[in-house]
């Protein structure tokens, strides 16, 4: 495979003004005609010759301007016709695909028996041949012709237009999208399912049909997503002042889908994990997970299909505004601070290890060989950071006059980062050349300060040193904007005031711009408690010279709360680090006694928010505390000296716990608000210390037992199968689990997780041994993920085994994955990427299985440019 570079960008030779298609529906062979409006580029001056990408389809037959076509060539990846007229001209192109075969789930399949199609990055060229990038965009009428009982509902974008009877059995649908779109945003399903519908009345007046399409028996669980639909819709208008802009907006539910969903105009196709819901089938994250994803694709109605990206280049362009904009709906809908200690976590979990490793990259790439492996935690996660700081940085004023100059200047367009940047540079008046850096430079930027405070003048010194790590093809790096969020505070916890610096410190924030910076603060008559990086203003790595009884101060008393989070998670982190090098884990340092009294007074704080508490009683993950704990990793230690300190925070705090737990029990029925989770969340959290010390999980499974929501009945078992994976009442619970869902898939995931997530050395083998469950289907990406991907991802000790089970384990599904789905295989071989970080014979055993595997005949691109990136 080429490698793809930003500085080759140059406009499309050939315009699509117009498309009309037409699908002749069939299990193994659907046809499709193209009826293509095609002009010349007026800024380019090509060649005679059309190059239209092609992928894995058969041309059944050519005409332009009504007349067969002579001059053609067909290679495996083009369609090539020489010699095209100058003059706009007609392109009818006739080709044959095969759903029930397409495994890849790229372009048009088939998951249990419904046609749909996925088209980002580069699908539709699967359909049909086309200028497949994002930079042409077209009017797109359809027709869907299908068996009646086949496929009773046939959806496509836009409005629906004509549909009605065939001979023989069939029917049609025709449907117009007024809106050009690229034609990754492309969408077709034809199938029996069923739709649940709504209304919502825009700001302006026009009344839209809304529809949630599911299988056939799912129906009762669509309520929750058009619900959230609606609040998404409402809030867009509130708060960006964005209108919805069709009569009708479809989502689909489909079994089999590789990614969470995708945001196709006015017809997005989701992963059904991520619509159906009820109460005793979806958990308390299942519904914050829906409601954020629902929201997520029907915003990038505006940012991502009204402004497209010129090229794949600008991913981030729609993914991390759209992250952002995400966020910000669910910190709205929910308690703003939980939101964003989870947002943290996340990005500290997944986003930072890639940004450390080898398969490091800007937010905005500059090269790929394969578009598909750049949908990643840096694009998305640390996208939304960095619209996030730009708001930091221009101000609440001018983020929003610039987003509506952004909305208003490239509405149509296919844009760039840097038409977004200048849209902010204007309404703020400022330039942002220095601030551009977060969309070029990898790495996790480190932030050490030294301070000083001087009794005698009042004076409190901060010296602050930015540095970027090198990362693959960027080892000089130029200093960054970095806006860190900040607070002085006396001892009785009320704040000093703070005047502005100039452009060095505003509205409590420090704007750190050089590699070294001293701020002064005059007037601080007493030595204060510093806190940095409030709200995680940032996405750095922090390293301050404090003393213990100021971090513990900050945990007890800040008054951001999530910031008042992060300091107690900086103590647990740094608390189990002294253990794991002092001791491999097996025993606490001295000062673990007075946080550990800490986390008694946080459970028992009645004037705390539950959710708020259960996160703050959730100790750091492995895979965090791995990453921290710098090189020749030992994870089965990492692991042992997290256990350590739970079972001592277990301990001291036995009774209370106890106490409280018995306290939250309610027995309200199942609501989904943040409230009624927030109680549940701090319920299972401490029943997993209670479990801890307990010989026979007696409280988790008299909590399985009586709970009448998936919530508290999946949360008691996973207490059990993790806490006791070989006890009888594990056994007898988790039987019961099985018998009551054994025929919901989605809910069988969630026993395979917990599967996967067991720690320790049997976890290769448990693992092994749970392919053999009848759930567990390999052709279908949420059944490997959940067993797979959470074995590779969330169970450290488990996966990196010294001996390579866990390594050899995941290339041998890698292996089997890849050929079908080249996709998946390539997101399994990403659990690859911290084994640098390892010890000398994990590193050995990873480097010898990813040798293997690089060695594999036939291993797509996908996968082999995440193999070759990862070894070197
Ligand atoms: N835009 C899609 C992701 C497509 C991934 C293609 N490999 C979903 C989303 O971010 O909303
Ligand atoms: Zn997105």
């Amino acid at each position: 495979g080429t490698t793809i570079n930003l500085s080759d960008y140059a406009p499309p030779s050939y315009l699509v003004p117009s498309v009309a298609l037409t699908f002749r529906l069939h299990p193994n062979r659907t046809i499709v005609k193209a009826v293509l409006d095609v002009r010349r580029h007026p800024d380019t001056a090509p060649g005679d010759e059309l190059v239209f990408d092609g992928d894995g389809i058969e041309l059944v037959s050519l005409r332009l301007n009504g007349a067969p076509v002579d001059d053609v060539e067909i290679t495996p990846d083009q369609l090539r016709i020489a010699g095209v007229p100058h003059e706009p001209f007609t392109l009818e192109i006739e080709t044959a695909i095969d759903p029930e075969a397409n495994l890849a789930l790229s372009g048009l399949y088939r998951s249990n028996g419904v046609y749909c199609t996925q088209c980002e990055a580069e699908g539709f060229r699967r359909i049909t041949y086309f200028p497949d990038r994002p930079d042409v965009l077209s009017v797109y009428t359809v027709r869907i012709e299908a068996p009646k009982a086949d496929a009773p509902v046939l959806l496509s974008n836009g409005n629906p237009g004509a549909a009605g009877d065939l001979p023989d059995g069939w029917h049609f649908a025709e449907w117009h999208d007024p809106w050009p779109k690229p034609s990754y945003l492309f969408a077709l399903v034809g199938g029996d399912i069923v739709g649940a519908f709504d209304r919502f009345t825009t700001m302006g007046g026009r009344d839209v049909k809304l529809g949630v399409y599911v299988e056939r028996g799912k129906e009762s669980r669509t309520g929750w997503a058009i619900d959230s639909l609606k609040r998404s819709m409402k809030w867009d208008e509130d708060v960006f002042g964005r209108e919805y802009d069709l009569d009708v907006f479809n989502i689909v539910a489909v079994s089999d889908f590789n990614m969470g969903a995708m945001e196709n105009k006015g017809l997005n196709v989701f992963n059904d994990k991520y619509v159906l819901a009820d109460p005793t089938t979806a958990t308390d994250t299942d519904y914050a997970n829906i409601e954020t994803i629902i929201a997520h694709e029907y915003f990038h109605n505006w940012t991502g299909n009204r402004i497209t990206c010129r090229d794949w280049f600008q991913l981030c362009l729609k993914e991390g505004l759209t992250v952002y904009r995400d966020h910000e709906f669910s910190a709205d809908m929910r308690s703003r601070p939980v939101r964003r200690i989870a947002e943290v976590r996340l990005l500290k979990s997944a986003q930072f290890p890639e940004d450390g490793g080898p398969l490091a990259h800007p937010v905005r790439p500059t090269a790929y060989r394969e578009i598909n492996n750049f949908y990643t935690a840096t694009v998305y996660e640390k996208g939304s950071e960095v619209v996030r700081m730009l708001r930091i940085v221009v101000g609440d004023d001018a983020f929003r006059a610039g987003m509506d100059l952004y909305f208003d200047r490239h509405d149509g367009d296919a844009a760039t980062i840097e038409d977004f940047l200048a849209c902010f540079e204007e309404a703020s008046n400022r330039p942002l050349t220095q601030f551009a850096l977060w969309y070029h430079q990898a790495g996790t930027p480190q932030v050490t300060v030294e301070t000083d405070y001087d009794t005698a003048k009042g004076r409190l010194t901060l010296t602050m040193h930015q540095s970027v790590p090198a990362t693959p093809d960027q080892t000089d790096k130029e200093p960054m904007h970095i806006p860190i969020a900040f607070a002085l505070f006396r001892p009785d916890g009320s704040h000093f005031p703070i005047a502005d610096q100039s452009d060095l410190v505003k509205n409590g924030v420090i704007h750190l711009t050089k590699r070294r910076d001293t701020i002064i603060f005059d007037g601080i008559e007493e030595q204060p408690v510093v806190s940095l990086l409030r709200g995680f203003s940032a996405p750095v790595t922090l390293d301050i010279d404090q003393p213990e009884t100021d971090r513990i101060f900050l945990a007890r008393h800040e008054d951001d709360l999530y910031t008042r989070w992060q300091a107690l998670d900086r103590l647990a982190t740094d608390t189990i680090l002294a253990s794991y090098r002092q001791s491999n884990g097996e025993t606490l340092p001295a000062s673990a006694t007075s946080l550990i009294g800490l986390y008694g007074e946080i459970a028992g704080d009645e004037t705390l928010d539950a959710a708020w508490r259960a996160l703050a009683l959730t100790l750091p993950g492995e895979t965090t505390l791995g990453r921290e704990a710098g090189l020749n990793v030992d994870p089965d230690a990492i692991h042992v000296a997290r256990e350590t300190f739970l079972a001592a925070i277990a301990e001291r705090h036995a009774t209370a716990f106890a106490d409280l737990y018995d306290s939250l029990l309610s027995d309200e029925s199942y609501r989904p608000d943040a409230p009624s989770a927030g109680r549940r969340a701090l319920e299972l959290v401490l029943l997993d210390y209670l479990t801890v010390s307990e010989a026979d999980g007696g409280r988790a499974r008299a909590l399985f037992d009586r709970a009448d929501n998936m919530t508290e009945e999946a949360g008691a078992l996973e207490v059990l199968m993790l806490r006791q994976p070989e006890s009888g009442e594990t056994a007898t619970a988790r039987a019961a689990f099985e018998n009551r869902h054994g025929d919901n898939p989605l809910v069988m995931d969630k026993l395979l997780g917990m599967i996967a997530r067991i720690p320790g050395p049997d976890a290769p083998g448990r693992v092994l041994q749970a392919m053999t469950h009848p759930n567990y289907i390999e052709t279908n990406p949420n059944r490997v993920r959940a067993l797979v991907a959470s074995f590779a991802g969330a169970n450290p000790s488990g996966f990196h085994r010294p001996d390579g089970s866990g390594y050899r384990l995941l290339a041998d599904v890698i292996g089997r994955v890849a050929s079908q789905n080249p996709q998946l295989g390539a997101r399994l071989a990403t659990h690859f990427r911290s084994w640098k970080g390892l010890d000398a014979a994990r590193r050995d055993a990873a480097h010898k299985t990813l040798s293997d595997l690089r060695n594999m005949r036939d291993l797509p691109l996908d996968v082999r440019d995440i193999i070759d990136r990862t070894l070197s």
